[in-house]
């Protein structure tokens, strides 16, 4: 590990900060979970099962962590209900860094594929746009050369939101006028960003259009194009969840990864909700990693999801 990959008290203080109401949702309920008792039962675990489930972590990831803690329980025999926070923060770690993938050191990128093509897609209002400026700032501050691509053509607002955060970070936005064709603005993009050495581009996409089927066409006839200028473009195909919406973002991702190709996803606006457990759920649940969460409208607000940190943050170190 290197010297930068430390998490910084900064990102620390505004993951704790971000998370503070899903923290106090989940606390409240697991004190109310073992009130009068001062020994991990059958009662306490069932009551265990509803904070969780009520917590928006899903019910097949539930039925994980309380089989987990069942073993545990039987194991030491005698676990009091103070140490019941700790035992679950090791088991949904034990969870989650188990059956999925490494999370990433930072906003770093694949150094064989230039320009890296990130496609960010998703439903209306998740927090696209929010979430490409600030990668954008992310990726400028360690010295890339980014390209954004304004292929949100849908609505006019959608452009300048993008043109926006291109100045505001100080990078070039690609893009046409409104109603013209997306694919057309993403081959646009990635030619300029080619032709000027572009380390990486992110293509801005509309999250609704007239109906399911025109979206999910839309954004293959995208992809196609792109592959006409950087031939295994898109590398990276971001779904963006809105975190605040719970199991809807999970039925979201559910839908979503079944109709198009998705390797990467991205949790937003989990600061002011009680609905963060909903993480724990989809980074369980789905074979694609959790890349970024949102914890904030800010340009510092988006930060890679490391599972332990996490969970550290939600339940204590
Ligand atoms: N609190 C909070 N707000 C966020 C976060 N991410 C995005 N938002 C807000 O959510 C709203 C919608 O964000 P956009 O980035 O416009 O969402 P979008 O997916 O591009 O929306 P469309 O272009 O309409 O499809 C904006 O007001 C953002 O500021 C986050 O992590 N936390
Ligand atoms: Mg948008």
């Amino acid at each position: 590990m290197g010297i930068f990959s430390f998490f910084s008290k900064e990102k620390k203080e505004t993951l704790d900060k971000g998370l503070s109401k899903t923290k106090e949702n989940v606390f409240s309920k697991i004190t109310r979970a073992v009130a009068g008792k001062s020994k991990v039962d059958d009662e306490v675990l069932d009551n265990l099962e509803e904070v969780l489930i009520t917590s928006d972590v899903g019910v097949d990831t539930t039925l994980k962590i309380i089989s987990r803690i069942e073993k545990r329980v039987a194991q030491d025999k005698y676990v009091t209900t103070q140490e019941l926070t700790a035992l679950l923060r090791d088991e949904i770690a034990g969870l989650l860094t188990e059956n999925n993938t490494e999370d990433a050191e930072g906003f770093t990128l694949p150094e064989d594929k230039t320009p890296y093509v990130i496609m960010v897609v998703g439903v209306n209002g998740v927090g696209k746009t929010t979430t490409i400026g600030k990668l954008a700032y992310q990726f400028k501050k360690v010295g890339k050369n980014v390209y954004l691509g304004a292929a949100d053509t849908f609505r006019a607002a959608a452009v300048e939101q993008l043109v926006i955060w291109g100045e505001r970070v100080g990078v070039p936005v690609i893009k046409q006028k409104m109603g013209s064709d997306p694919a057309s603005v993403a081959f646009d993009t990635l030619s300029s960003a080619k032709a000027n050495n572009a380390d990486v581009v992110i293509i801005d996409t509309a999250g609704r259009l007239h109906n399911k089927i025109n979206l999910m066409n839309e954004l293959t006839k995208i992809k196609n194009v792109m592959k006409k200028v950087v031939p295994d473009a898109p590398h990276e195909v971001l779904l963006v969840l809105d975190g605040s919406t719970g199991q809807n973002a999970f039925e979201q991702a559910k839908q979503f990864t079944a109709a198009t190709e998705v390797n990467a996803l991205a949790v937003t606006k989990l600061d002011g909700t009680a609905k963060g457990g909903v993480v724990i759920g989809i980074s369980d649940h789905f074979r694609i990693p959790v890349k970024y969460i949102g914890l904030g409208e800010g340009i510092e607000d988006l930060q890679v999801f490391r599972k332990k940190e996490f969970v550290n943050s939600l339940f204590g170190e």
